[in-house]
């Protein structure tokens, strides 16, 4: 049987760039993604979401919109990810290096997506858009994509 872990991810976003952090250690590392993590016992995905983007950028933000739901299978794994990403167009504070990630601003025609998880190159552009969306990927390890589903939806 499945079970699932749920994760947070937040995208800080402005109107020509995007802050992505190098993931520094542990699930994922030396690939640039946004901020998050694990959901703890007895927190809301959104507070979860707001303490891992402090720990790991150091910024707090007014508003964060819920934009997209991601659930990753890896195969021999009995977990399933479940991750809840946000997008926050604003931000407080100046990004900081921390003991897992190194913020870096990118440009939005230059992500990094060879040195990103490689599902992030179809739902980005969602992201981007400020589009809503859904997704289903099944991993073979972390580097291949067995199937995948991805669609919009109006909201979620
Ligand atoms: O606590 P930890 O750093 O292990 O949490 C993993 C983070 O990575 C969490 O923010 C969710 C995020 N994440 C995955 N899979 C993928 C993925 O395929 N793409 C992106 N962009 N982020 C992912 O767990």
């Amino acid at each position: 049987m499945l079970t699932s872990k749920l994760l947070t991810l937040v995208m800080v976003v402005e109107p020509h760039r995007v802050l992505l952090g190098m993931k520094k250690r542990g699930f994922g590392a030396g690939r640039w993604n946004g901020f998050g993590g694990k959901v703890q016992p007895g927190e809301t995905i959104e507070k979860a979401a707001r303490r891992e983007l402090e720990e790991e950028s150091g910024l707090t933000v007014d508003a964060l919109e819920k934009v997209g739901n991601i659930k990753f299978e890896f195969v021999g794994e009995t977990e399933l990810m479940d991750v809840h990403v946000f997008r926050a167009d604003g931000y407080n504070g100046e990004p900081t290096e921390s003991d897992e990630m190194r913020p870096q601003w990118f440009e939005k025609d230059q992500i990094p997506f060879s040195q990103m998880w490689p599902d992030d190159i179809m739902w980005f552009p969602l992201l981007l858009q400020n589009k809503k969306f859904l997704g289903y990927f099944k991993f073979q390890g972390h580097d291949v994509i067995l199937s995948h589903k991805l669609e919009e939806v109006e909201a979620l």
